[in-house]
Protein backbone atom coordinates (compact mmCIF):
# COMPACT_ATOMS: atom_id res chain seq x y z
CA UNK A 1 0.00 0.00 0.00
CA UNK A 2 1.62 3.33 -0.82
CA UNK A 3 1.89 5.96 1.81
CA UNK A 4 -0.57 8.67 2.19
CA UNK A 5 0.29 12.14 0.50
CA UNK A 6 2.04 14.39 3.20
CA UNK A 7 -0.84 17.36 3.45
CA UNK A 8 0.15 21.40 4.28
CA UNK A 9 -2.59 21.69 7.05
CA UNK A 10 -5.24 19.39 5.43
CA UNK A 11 -4.46 21.11 2.00
CA UNK A 12 -2.57 19.90 -1.21
CA UNK A 13 0.67 21.39 -1.37
CA UNK A 14 1.71 23.28 -4.72
CA UNK A 15 3.67 19.83 -6.08
CA UNK A 16 0.65 17.93 -5.45
CA UNK A 17 -2.01 20.15 -7.78
CA UNK A 18 0.56 19.81 -9.79
CA UNK A 19 1.19 16.00 -9.87
CA UNK A 20 -3.07 15.92 -10.69
CA UNK A 21 -2.85 18.17 -13.58
CA UNK A 22 -0.12 16.36 -14.83
CA UNK A 23 -1.30 12.70 -14.06
CA UNK A 24 -4.82 13.08 -13.98
CA UNK A 25 -5.12 11.83 -10.33
CA UNK A 26 -4.13 11.56 -7.11
CA UNK A 27 -3.97 9.60 -4.00
CA UNK A 28 -3.74 8.18 -1.70
CA UNK A 29 -5.29 11.24 0.71
CA UNK A 30 -6.04 10.25 4.34
CA UNK A 31 -9.41 12.14 5.05
CA UNK A 32 -10.53 10.37 8.31
CA UNK A 33 -9.14 7.52 10.73
CA UNK A 34 -10.09 3.84 9.42
CA UNK A 35 -12.14 3.91 12.67
CA UNK A 36 -14.37 7.04 11.50
CA UNK A 37 -14.62 5.19 8.40
CA UNK A 38 -15.69 2.23 9.96
CA UNK A 39 -18.99 4.03 11.70
CA UNK A 40 -19.80 5.55 7.94
CA UNK A 41 -19.75 2.18 6.70
CA UNK A 42 -22.05 1.07 9.49
CA UNK A 43 -24.06 3.39 9.30
CA UNK A 44 -24.73 2.72 5.68
CA UNK A 45 -25.27 -0.87 6.14
CA UNK A 46 -28.14 -0.10 8.90
CA UNK A 47 -29.38 1.74 6.13
CA UNK A 48 -29.13 -1.02 3.77
CA UNK A 49 -30.47 -3.51 6.39
CA UNK A 50 -33.59 -1.01 7.46
CA UNK A 51 -34.30 0.32 3.69
CA UNK A 52 -33.62 -3.00 1.84
CA UNK A 53 -37.13 -4.31 1.83
CA UNK A 54 -39.25 -1.03 2.44
CA UNK A 55 -41.92 0.53 0.06
CA UNK A 56 -39.11 3.20 -1.41
CA UNK A 57 -40.73 4.79 -4.82
CA UNK A 58 -37.54 2.86 -6.17
CA UNK A 59 -35.05 0.08 -5.60
CA UNK A 60 -32.47 1.37 -2.32
CA UNK A 61 -29.85 0.73 -4.98
CA UNK A 62 -31.02 3.78 -6.84
CA UNK A 63 -30.39 6.15 -4.42
CA UNK A 64 -27.63 4.21 -3.73
CA UNK A 65 -25.76 4.69 -7.24
CA UNK A 66 -27.49 8.41 -8.07
CA UNK A 67 -27.37 11.39 -5.79
CA UNK A 68 -27.50 9.46 -2.33
CA UNK A 69 -26.04 12.58 -0.86
CA UNK A 70 -29.71 14.44 -1.65
CA UNK A 71 -31.50 11.89 0.38
CA UNK A 72 -29.39 10.12 3.09
CA UNK A 73 -27.56 13.05 5.47
CA UNK A 74 -25.15 10.63 5.86
CA UNK A 75 -23.66 10.79 2.66
CA UNK A 76 -24.44 14.31 2.59
CA UNK A 77 -22.51 14.81 5.51
CA UNK A 78 -19.43 12.77 3.72
CA UNK A 79 -19.83 14.93 0.34
CA UNK A 80 -19.47 18.33 2.42
CA UNK A 81 -16.70 17.02 4.83
CA UNK A 82 -14.42 19.80 5.40
CA UNK A 83 -11.45 17.59 5.75
CA UNK A 84 -12.32 16.60 1.26
CA UNK A 85 -13.25 19.71 0.18
CA UNK A 86 -9.94 21.09 1.43
CA UNK A 87 -8.45 18.63 -1.49
CA UNK A 88 -10.43 19.54 -3.85
CA UNK A 89 -10.35 23.12 -3.01
CA UNK A 90 -6.87 22.63 -4.18
CA UNK A 91 -7.91 21.69 -7.51
CA UNK A 92 -10.93 23.26 -7.96
CA UNK A 93 -10.91 26.64 -5.97
CA UNK A 94 -12.89 28.04 -2.91
CA UNK A 95 -16.40 27.76 -5.06
CA UNK A 96 -18.07 24.04 -5.04
CA UNK A 97 -21.20 22.38 -5.74
CA UNK A 98 -21.59 18.69 -5.36
CA UNK A 99 -22.46 17.78 -9.24
CA UNK A 100 -23.24 13.55 -8.05
CA UNK A 101 -22.49 11.23 -4.99
CA UNK A 102 -22.59 7.43 -5.43
CA UNK A 103 -21.59 4.09 -3.95
CA UNK A 104 -19.83 1.99 -5.80
CA UNK A 105 -20.28 -1.39 -4.35
CA UNK A 106 -18.50 -4.66 -5.01
CA UNK A 107 -19.92 -7.70 -2.71
CA UNK A 108 -17.07 -10.04 -2.19
CA UNK A 109 -16.17 -12.68 -4.56
CA UNK A 110 -18.38 -11.21 -7.12
CA UNK A 111 -17.82 -10.62 -10.92
CA UNK A 112 -18.95 -7.24 -11.56
CA UNK A 113 -15.99 -4.80 -12.81
CA UNK A 114 -16.67 -1.19 -14.47
CA UNK A 115 -15.00 -0.82 -17.95
CA UNK A 116 -12.19 1.47 -18.67
CA UNK A 117 -13.99 4.81 -19.23
CA UNK A 118 -13.79 8.55 -19.19
CA UNK A 119 -16.27 10.17 -16.99
CA UNK A 120 -17.78 12.90 -18.53
CA UNK A 121 -18.32 10.98 -21.79
CA UNK A 122 -21.81 10.78 -20.45
CA UNK A 123 -22.49 13.86 -18.49
CA UNK A 124 -23.64 16.31 -20.74
CA UNK A 125 -20.65 18.54 -19.09
CA UNK A 126 -18.33 19.06 -22.59
CA UNK A 127 -14.69 18.42 -21.62
CA UNK A 128 -14.12 20.30 -18.52
CA UNK A 129 -11.62 20.50 -15.72
CA UNK A 130 -13.92 22.43 -13.79
CA UNK A 131 -14.97 18.87 -12.16
CA UNK A 132 -13.21 16.69 -10.19
CA UNK A 133 -14.06 12.78 -8.19
CA UNK A 134 -13.33 12.19 -4.59
CA UNK A 135 -13.74 8.81 -4.44
CA UNK A 136 -13.69 7.71 -0.93
CA UNK A 137 -12.86 4.51 1.08
CA UNK A 138 -14.73 2.80 3.51
CA UNK A 139 -13.52 -0.86 3.02
CA UNK A 140 -10.29 -1.87 1.61
CA UNK A 141 -9.65 -1.07 -2.11
CA UNK A 142 -6.92 -3.34 -3.30
CA UNK A 143 -6.30 -5.26 -6.58
CA UNK A 144 -7.75 -8.21 -5.05
CA UNK A 145 -10.91 -6.31 -3.65
CA UNK A 146 -11.42 -4.31 -7.45
CA UNK A 147 -9.80 -0.97 -6.55
CA UNK A 148 -9.74 1.72 -9.43
CA UNK A 149 -7.08 1.60 -11.95
CA UNK A 150 -5.98 4.84 -13.85
CA UNK A 151 -4.18 5.61 -16.82
CA UNK A 152 -1.44 8.55 -16.13
CA UNK A 153 -1.78 11.33 -18.33
CA UNK A 154 -4.93 10.26 -20.42
CA UNK A 155 -7.08 12.97 -19.04
CA UNK A 156 -5.09 15.06 -21.57
CA UNK A 157 -7.17 13.05 -24.35
CA UNK A 158 -10.58 14.38 -25.24
CA UNK A 159 -13.59 12.46 -25.08
CA UNK A 160 -13.02 9.38 -26.48
CA UNK A 161 -15.15 7.13 -28.41
CA UNK A 162 -16.73 4.46 -26.14
CA UNK A 163 -18.93 0.90 -27.20
CA UNK A 164 -21.90 0.32 -25.23
CA UNK A 165 -21.58 -3.15 -24.00
CA UNK A 166 -24.04 -3.55 -21.87
CA UNK A 167 -22.37 -6.39 -19.94
CA UNK A 168 -24.25 -7.92 -17.09
CA UNK A 169 -21.27 -7.37 -15.45
CA UNK A 170 -20.11 -4.07 -15.72
CA UNK A 171 -21.36 -1.30 -13.14
CA UNK A 172 -21.87 1.48 -15.45
CA UNK A 173 -24.82 2.24 -17.02
CA UNK A 174 -24.67 1.54 -20.44
CA UNK A 175 -22.15 -0.85 -19.89
CA UNK A 176 -19.65 1.28 -21.45
CA UNK A 177 -16.38 0.66 -21.97
CA UNK A 178 -13.78 3.42 -24.02
CA UNK A 179 -12.66 2.10 -27.59
CA UNK A 180 -8.81 2.32 -26.89
CA UNK A 181 -7.00 -0.47 -25.70
CA UNK A 182 -5.66 0.16 -22.56
CA UNK A 183 -2.05 -1.96 -21.61
CA UNK A 184 -1.90 -3.08 -18.38
CA UNK A 185 1.42 -1.78 -17.45
CA UNK A 186 0.07 1.44 -18.33
CA UNK A 187 -2.09 1.28 -15.10
CA UNK A 188 -1.71 2.54 -11.86
CA UNK A 189 -3.59 0.90 -9.27
CA UNK A 190 -5.39 3.00 -6.92
CA UNK A 191 -4.95 1.08 -4.15
CA UNK A 192 -6.72 2.72 -0.72
CA UNK A 193 -7.15 2.19 3.38
CA UNK A 194 -10.87 2.91 4.66
CA UNK A 195 -10.39 6.83 5.16
CA UNK A 196 -8.22 7.31 1.90
CA UNK A 197 -9.48 9.30 -1.38
CA UNK A 198 -8.15 9.28 -4.52
CA UNK A 199 -9.29 12.27 -6.94
CA UNK A 200 -9.73 11.96 -10.06
CA UNK A 201 -10.34 14.09 -13.37
CA UNK A 202 -13.10 13.61 -15.62
CA UNK A 203 -11.15 12.68 -18.80
CA UNK A 204 -8.37 10.17 -17.03
CA UNK A 205 -9.01 6.23 -18.64
CA UNK A 206 -9.82 4.56 -15.60
CA UNK A 207 -11.87 1.66 -14.53
CA UNK A 208 -11.59 -1.62 -12.31
CA UNK A 209 -11.57 -5.53 -11.57
CA UNK A 210 -13.57 -7.87 -9.68
CA UNK A 211 -13.38 -8.22 -6.16
CA UNK A 212 -12.23 -11.52 -5.09
CA UNK A 213 -11.57 -10.86 -1.62
CA UNK A 214 -13.84 -11.79 1.30
CA UNK A 215 -14.83 -8.29 1.79
CA UNK A 216 -18.05 -6.12 0.70
CA UNK A 217 -15.37 -3.10 -1.39
CA UNK A 218 -17.30 -0.42 -0.30
CA UNK A 219 -16.76 3.26 -2.52
CA UNK A 220 -18.10 6.62 -2.44
CA UNK A 221 -17.45 8.95 -5.72
CA UNK A 222 -18.70 12.49 -5.09
CA UNK A 223 -18.54 14.87 -8.13
CA UNK A 224 -17.46 17.91 -7.55
CA UNK A 225 -18.01 21.23 -9.72
CA UNK A 226 -17.35 24.94 -9.55
CA UNK A 227 -19.17 27.89 -10.87
CA UNK A 228 -17.22 27.91 -14.10
CA UNK A 229 -18.66 24.11 -15.17
CA UNK A 230 -22.31 23.80 -17.49
CA UNK A 231 -24.73 21.99 -18.28
CA UNK A 232 -24.39 20.91 -22.35
CA UNK A 233 -26.85 18.88 -23.11
CA UNK A 234 -29.89 18.65 -20.79
CA UNK A 235 -32.36 21.35 -20.36
CA UNK A 236 -31.44 22.49 -16.80
CA UNK A 237 -28.75 21.22 -14.22
CA UNK A 238 -28.75 20.67 -10.31
CA UNK A 239 -25.75 21.29 -7.61
CA UNK A 240 -25.94 21.18 -3.90
CA UNK A 241 -23.41 23.90 -2.53
CA UNK A 242 -20.59 22.71 -0.47
CA UNK A 243 -18.44 25.66 0.10
CA UNK A 244 -18.14 29.32 -0.83
CA UNK A 245 -20.25 30.89 -3.19
CA UNK A 246 -22.23 30.06 -6.53
CA UNK A 247 -21.37 33.20 -8.85
CA UNK A 248 -22.71 32.08 -12.31
CA UNK A 249 -26.18 30.58 -10.86
CA UNK A 250 -26.04 28.03 -14.00
CA UNK A 251 -26.93 25.21 -11.62
CA UNK A 252 -30.49 25.11 -9.48
CA UNK A 253 -29.84 24.50 -5.59
CA UNK A 254 -30.87 21.23 -3.99
CA UNK A 255 -30.99 21.37 0.17
CA UNK A 256 -29.11 19.26 1.86
CA UNK A 257 -31.56 16.66 3.37
CA UNK A 258 -33.45 16.90 6.26
CA UNK A 259 -34.28 12.99 7.00
CA UNK A 260 -33.53 9.60 5.85
CA UNK A 261 -35.27 9.05 2.20
CA UNK A 262 -37.53 12.64 3.12
CA UNK A 263 -40.76 12.60 0.82
CA UNK A 264 -39.86 16.10 -0.53
CA UNK A 265 -36.28 14.66 -1.19
CA UNK A 266 -37.45 11.86 -2.90
CA UNK A 267 -39.58 13.90 -5.24
CA UNK A 268 -36.84 16.25 -6.16
CA UNK A 269 -34.54 13.02 -6.48
CA UNK A 270 -37.28 11.81 -9.50
CA UNK A 271 -36.92 14.81 -11.10
CA UNK A 272 -33.33 15.47 -11.28
CA UNK A 273 -32.42 11.87 -12.29
CA UNK A 274 -34.83 12.66 -14.85
CA UNK A 275 -33.27 15.52 -16.12
CA UNK A 276 -29.89 13.87 -16.13
CA UNK A 277 -30.84 11.03 -17.93
CA UNK A 278 -31.65 13.08 -20.54
CA UNK A 279 -28.28 13.82 -20.69
CA UNK A 280 -26.56 10.35 -19.75
CA UNK A 281 -28.97 8.64 -22.24
CA UNK A 282 -27.95 10.69 -24.77
CA UNK A 283 -27.92 8.75 -28.49
CA UNK A 284 -29.03 6.02 -26.79
CA UNK A 285 -30.82 3.32 -29.20
CA UNK A 286 -31.84 0.79 -26.53
CA UNK A 287 -33.72 1.52 -23.74
CA UNK A 288 -32.14 0.21 -20.95
CA UNK A 289 -32.38 0.96 -16.74
CA UNK A 290 -29.63 3.43 -15.75
CA UNK A 291 -27.97 1.09 -12.96
CA UNK A 292 -27.92 -2.22 -14.08
CA UNK A 293 -25.82 -5.36 -13.62
CA UNK A 294 -26.14 -5.08 -9.63
CA UNK A 295 -26.61 -8.49 -7.33
CA UNK A 296 -29.63 -8.33 -4.99
CA UNK A 297 -27.49 -7.42 -2.17
CA UNK A 298 -26.70 -4.32 -4.30
CA UNK A 299 -30.90 -3.84 -4.49
O1 LIG B 1 -15.70 2.31 -8.05
C1 LIG B 1 -15.30 1.94 -9.14
O2 LIG B 1 -14.77 0.85 -9.31
C2 LIG B 1 -15.39 2.85 -10.33
C3 LIG B 1 -15.80 4.23 -9.97
C4 LIG B 1 -15.75 5.18 -11.10
O3 LIG B 1 -15.71 4.83 -12.25
C5 LIG B 1 -15.75 6.59 -10.78
O4 LIG B 1 -15.82 6.95 -9.60
O5 LIG B 1 -15.68 7.42 -11.72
Amino acid sequence: MPQPLSLDHGHLTADQRNRYWSDGFLFPIQIMSPEEAAETRAGLEQIERDWLATDLPKPLMTYKRNHAHMVMPLAAKLARDPRILNAVQGILGPDLMIWSAEFFIKEPHTKHVVGMHQDLTYWGLGETSDQVTAWVALSPATIDSGCMDFVKGSHKNPIMPHNDTFSETNLLSRGQEIAVDVRDEDKTHIELQPGQISLHHGLTFHGSGPNISDDRRIGFAIRYINPNARQEVADRDYAMMARGTDTSGAFVHVPTPTGLFATEALALHHEIQTEQTKALAEGLKKDVSLYQGLTAAND
